[in-house]
């Protein structure tokens, strides 16, 4: 398929920002259930992204990733209308988002679309680090981009801001990353219990992108779900509920209600 025909049926799917890299080896795979959709004979992935960000959602107690409607959801959507449009030229398309076996943050880099953040994350210079990440596995032959060379401008203030100094040398500890530590389902410890009252949030953590220079004055969305009134604050009442139909519902309410507590004592009815 040429570049014009793939760039003319992603558009129609409503998909502007994309770029093409060769399938990973299999040694960079991530091991998830969904490993199992990869088509047989992959050869390239088209990477798409998706801005979120919009000025509403400067306020609230989740991360703002969460705050609009759920991504899996929303992305998912553009993907499936981009993969039917582009099956009907042969060939196999299957998408994938987050719950994914490829990383997505390395193949976007590698498709060319942006830079890596200390933070770990994808900086691009309209939409910073505030887009999700998409792509769709073919096995088809496409023209590959050429992978972005540039690196984040260093200043380091993900790192010091960071709350459990999880940023180090521009990999991500895990055991001391807020946005972790957060979504675990098990006890935590006093020690992590204070991390995320240190965090701030109920879900996820936007520290390390909220300091972010290529985070300021950056585009808002043109995706009308992610313009959609978001749910920018949850409650000890309002939780059960949300987690039916929002991002940050994978886990359950579990987390979630655990998380509250520990920010707002009083406010929990037990
Ligand atoms: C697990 C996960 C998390 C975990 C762990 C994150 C981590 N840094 O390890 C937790 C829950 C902490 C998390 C938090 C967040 N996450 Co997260 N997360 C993921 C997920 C599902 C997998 C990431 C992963 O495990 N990678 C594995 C590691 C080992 O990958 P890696 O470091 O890149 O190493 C690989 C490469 O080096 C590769 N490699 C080496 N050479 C080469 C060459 C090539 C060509 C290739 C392809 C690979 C390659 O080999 C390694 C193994 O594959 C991805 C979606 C996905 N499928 O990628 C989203 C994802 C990275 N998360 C995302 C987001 C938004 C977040 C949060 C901002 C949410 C929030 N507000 O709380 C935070 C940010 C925290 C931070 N600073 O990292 C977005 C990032 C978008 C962006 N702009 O970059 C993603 C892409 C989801 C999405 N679909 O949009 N996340």
């Amino acid at each position: 398929m040429q570049r014009k025909e793939l760039a003319e049926r992603l558009n129609q799917a409503g998909i502007f920002l994309f770029g093409v890299a060769p399938m990973p080896a299999e040694e960079f795979l991530l091991q998830c259930r969904a490993k199992s959709k990869i088509p047989e004979g992959a050869k390239s992935v088209i990477v798409c992204l998706f801005p979120y960000y919009s000025p509403e959602l400067e306020q609230g107690n989740i991360s703002q990733y969460a705050m609009v409607e759920d991504y899996h959801k929303v992305v998912g959507s553009y993907l499936s209308r981009a993969c039917e449009l582009l099956s009907q030229v042969g060939g196999k398309f299957v998408p994938f988002v987050d719950n994914s076996p490829i990383p997505e943050v390395s193949i976007a880099l590698q498709a060319g679309l942006g830079k890596q953040g200390k933070n770990g994350l994808l900086i691009t210079k309209q939409y910073g680090t505030y887009q999700f990440i998409g792509e769709i596995v073919t096995d088809q032959l496409l023209e590959y981009d050429v992978s972005s060379k540039a690196f984040c401008c260093g200043c380091g203030r993900c790192e010091t801001a960071c709350p459990g100094k999880a940023i180090q040398h521009g990999k991500i500890r895990l055991e001391q990353c807020a946005s972790h530590i957060n979504q675990l389902k098990r006890d935590l410890t006093e020690q992590e219990q204070q991390l995320v009252k240190d965090c701030g949030l109920v879900w996820g953590c936007d520290i390390c992108q909220k300091v972010c220079p290529h985070n300021q004055n950056i585009q808002t969305t043109t995706i009308p779900e992610f313009l959609r009134p978001p749910v920018c604050s949850v409650s000890w009442e309002t939780i059960p509920k949300l987690v039916q139909t929002r991002a940050f519902g994978f886990r359950g309410p579990k987390p979630l209600l655990r998380n509250y507590q520990l920010l707002y004592p009083e406010s929990c009815i037990k």
